[in-house]
């Protein structure tokens, strides 16, 4: 009795044993196979709410994530490109004008061929000459010659009045050039081109300035603007009219020309003539004091 209860013990505990399949999956023994199917569908469920619903919120989230980021990126690049404009603009303001010639001392030079004004009248006088400019870039101070001829030799030191003016537009004669240029919207006589009154002598001016507020370069260049050689003086913003402050009542306008580049052919050769500035005697004197200082180290060391 006992040796056949046994076999059959044996075959329920196999039939209950899960059975191994060939790829070593567990398959379940097949009695249990309905109770298991509910629980195999509860699993799923739960498995499914537990899992692919938060990867599904999370697949979502990851893709407005990423979407944001995109946009995000794409406003960072713009705002980047824009700073890169904008330092790029600052930089081409600020750089010197180019030239085919590397300058090898970093002047640079200008001038202005001075024309008589096509708009006067036959009488008027007829003056002609140069303004020779030279600058350091970038922070040398502009240094103008002026060489304005034609004025009366009898009436010596008679004072004149020279500008530079907004326009280089001489198509109808020096009246074409506008008013003074004033980039920073002050009075009169504080314009970068006002350049004050003039001693005439023997009919002539010969005058060197050093230390001026125009430049050649940057944002603020005067070059292709216009220098105006006025018929009276300039009263500096005196007059106590509204002219006064724009442009110092100083009359017609006798002879006019527009600042442009050139070599230092012309200043080399005039710039002999005239005195030297302020700033090369100072720097004449700080280098003859270096050379003091040196004579008396080198003394002081050979003994
Ligand atoms: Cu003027
Ligand atoms: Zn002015």
């Amino acid at each position: 009795m006992r040796k056949a209860v046994r076999p059959l013990k044996r075959e329920m505990r196999q039939s209950r044993r899960p059975e191994r399949t060939i790829s070593g999956c567990v398959r379940p023994p097949e009695e249990l196979e309905p109770r298991s199917e509910a629980i195999r569908t509860s699993v799923d469920m739960f498995h499914v709410f537990m899992f692919h619903v938060p990867s599904v919120f999370s697949l979502l989230f990851l893709v407005f994530r990423v979407i944001a980021v995109e946009e995000g990126n794409s406003t960072e690049c713009d705002s980047l490109k824009e700073i890169q404009n904008k330092v790029t603009s600052l930089w081409e303001n600020w750089m010197p004008p180019q030239s085919s010639k590397a300058d090898s001392d970093g002047n640079y030079y200008a001038t202005c061929e001075l024309r008589p004004s096509k708009k006067l009248d036959a009488n008027e006088l007829a003056v002609t000459g140069h303004v020779l400019f030279k600058q350091n870039y970038p922070i040398g101070k502009l240094e103008v010659i002026f060489e304005v001829d034609g004025f009366p030799t009898e009436d010596n030191h008679t004072l004149r009045a020279i500008h530079i003016h907004e326009f280089g537009d001489l198509s109808d004669g020096c009246d074409s050039t506008a008013g003074h240029y004033n980039p920073f919207g002050v009075h009169h006589p504080r314009h970068p081109g006002d350049f004050g009154n003039f001693d005439t002598s023997s009919g002539k001016i010969r005058k060197r300035k050093g230390n001026l507020q125009a430049t050649l370069f940057g944002p603020y260049s005067v070059l292709g603007r216009s220098i105006v050689v006025h018929k009276y003086e300039d009263d500096l913003g005196k007059g106590g009219n509204q002219a006064s402050i724009e442009n110092g009542n100083a009359g017609k306008r006798l002879a006019c020309c527009v600042i442009g580049l050139c070599s230092k052919t012309m200043w080399e050769k005039v710039s002999p003539v005239y005195s030297e500035t302020k700033l090369e005697r100072s720097s004449r004197r700080v280098k003859g004091i270096e050379g003091k200082i040196s004579k008396k180290r080198g003394a002081a060391l050979r003994n």
